[in-house]
């Protein structure tokens, strides 16, 4: 994800010339008639990620429509509830008893009026621990960058100048909220030369601005939480500096974060990630090779692909195989590699072949990466298909024709009867593959992306669409990291032509 701006197929951000410049929002509310079904299955899905305010306003647009809809009522009134809003969610169940008299409605009314007259006040608390437990998710793409790079490997990744002074450097990352801090130790005697930082040197220590950034976002965990996070030699520990804190090892990181003396960390805990490979001697990194596995995934049925193969070739696509692997049946590979950048070609019969970066850095032992390929796309068909990172873990695909969003709650578009365009599914889970298949390419189109579940943001996802036509290599377009916002226009389709917008939207 570090190192996608090497790759040959990258699409620059380019200035849409004569496009419709809507808003992505309208997207979402354009009218027709499966409008209701739509706004349900969104409130729906809100309500999954306990995103309640969305929930409600997805509701209140039905109300907008249909005033006398007795499930928008019952709806919000369970969000505002669920956010501790006794009050609200009873002040809402009265407005639309008074409207449709509906015993439904009554039913519920009298539930929530004796909860209001018994406890008087919300519970805040029970919000709190329920979104604490839910929402926390390990960083791996965070902790695998800080267990891995060299200060060679921040340079391509973006940062902004080193500052040094009393024989330490420290350097700002872009992108991502942390300073990593450089200086020679006995194990890296050479890390700075002057003010120079060696390209092959590891920082001593990395400081996140947020703790919680290594969880999925947040205002605190407790240690029953990290627990459940299976993090290896994780400890409450008595700190010099910090007083308490929690310790554990990941991906090649030795982690202290402050906390309580019950090991709860919050937004504000200091912290200090310590990369083992700085902890080792130059030589003692030599010969280590990397072990990377992981699958090739069919983008439309999110199914392993069995017997294709991947090269690794060196340093650029035309450059020498330095292996060859199959997958097994279940689509499933291993490889070890010498430390270093490859690029994958993955092919397959009756597939599309894609070329796809792998950037192992030298510390590196261990690597997933899935590969996503698609079958050829037949004449006058355009595939679009989308992947991203662990977070956020829901982004959504939209392609909008004629008015219609075709998305996870409106999966197919028909005209005349016959289905002009498909969804293939919803992923929900990170990483994807989305995918959206056009069948008629006569209609156009534009297709943007929605970080629904906004479990971090949509500029660091590490997103990704490959756009597939037939006989034509994939165009793709990586997420312009200073995007922000829970939009991504990515490009528009109008008579025959492709064009890129990468803009928020
Ligand atoms: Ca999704």
């Amino acid at each position: 994800m570090s190192n996608r701006n090497r790759i040959i197929l990258i699409i620059v951000a380019a200035l849409a010339i004569g496009v419709i410049g809507f808003s992505a929002y309208f997207g979402l509310k354009s009218g027709n008639s499966s409008s209701y079904k739509e706004h349900i299955a969104e409130a729906e899905k809100y309500i999954e990620y306990e995103d309640y305010e969305n929930a409600i306003l997805a509701y209140e647009r039905i109300l907008e429509k249909d005033p006398d809809n007795v499930d928008a009522y019952l709806g919000i009134a369970e969000c505002y509830a669920a956010l501790g809003d006794i009050e609200s969610a009873v002040g809402y169940l009265r407005q639309g008893y008074a409207r449709t008299r509906s015993a439904k409605l009554d039913l519920a009314l009298a539930e929530y009026e004796e909860e209001l007259d018994g406890s008087g006040t919300t519970s805040k608390d029970d919000v709190d621990n329920k979104q604490g437990g839910t929402t926390v998710l390990l960083n791996t793409d965070a902790f695998r960058m800080f267990g891995g790079n060299n200060y060679n490997d921040y340079l391509r990744s973006g940062i902004e100048s080193p500052v040094v002074s009393n024989q330490i450097a420290n350097v700002r990352l872009q992108h991502v909220d942390a300073t990593v801090h450089f200086t020679n130790t006995e194990t890296q005697p050479d890390a700075l030369d002057g003010t120079v930082i060696n390209g092959d040197s590891y920082p001593y220590l990395i400081e996140v601005d947020n703790a919680m950034s290594l969880f999925g976002g947040g205002y605190s965990i407790t240690y029953d939480v990290l627990s459940s996070l299976n993090l290896p030699d994780l400890r409450i520990v008595t700190h010099e500096l910090y007083g308490n804190a929690v310790t554990f090892n990941y991906s090649g990181c030795i982690v202290t974060i402050e906390s309580d003396s019950e090991g709860t960390v919050t937004f504000e805990s200091r912290n200090s990630i310590v990369p083992e490979a700085s902890l080792h001697a130059a030589s003692e990194l030599e010969d280590v090779k990397a072990s990377v596995t992981g699958h090739v995934i069919d983008a439309q049925t999110g199914e392993g692909v069995p017997y294709a193969s991947i090269a690794f070739h060196a340093d650029n696509q035309v450059g020498v195989v330095m292996e060859t692997v199959e997958t097994e049946s279940d689509g499933s590979y291993s490889v070890e590699l010498e430390p270093g950048f490859y690029i994958a070609e993955v092919s397959c019969d009756e597939y599309v072949t894609i070329y796809s970066e792998l950037d192992l850095g030298s510390a590196q032992t261990e690597e997933e990466k899935d590969f996503i390929i698609t079958k050829e796309t037949a004449e006058g068909e355009i595939r679009v298909v989308l992947e991203w990172g662990t977070y956020p873990n829901d982004l959504d695909s939209h392609m909008v024709i004629n008015g219609t969003d075709v998305y996870f709650a409106n999966k197919e578009f028909y005209s005349g009867g016959t289905l002009v365009a498909e969804l293939d599914h919803d992923d929900v889970d990170g990483v994807g593959p989305e995918t959206i298949t056009l069948h008629d390419s006569s209609f156009s189109f534009r297709y943007f992306i929605h970080n629904f579940s906004r479990t971090g943001d949509i500029g660091v996802s590490g997103a990704r669409v490959t756009i597939y036509l037939p006989g034509e290599s994939p165009i793709t377009v990586d997420i312009d990291s200073s995007i922000s916002g829970d939009y991504w226009n990515v490009f528009t389709y109008e008579n025959g032509q492709i064009n890129i917008q990468n803009s928020a939207g």
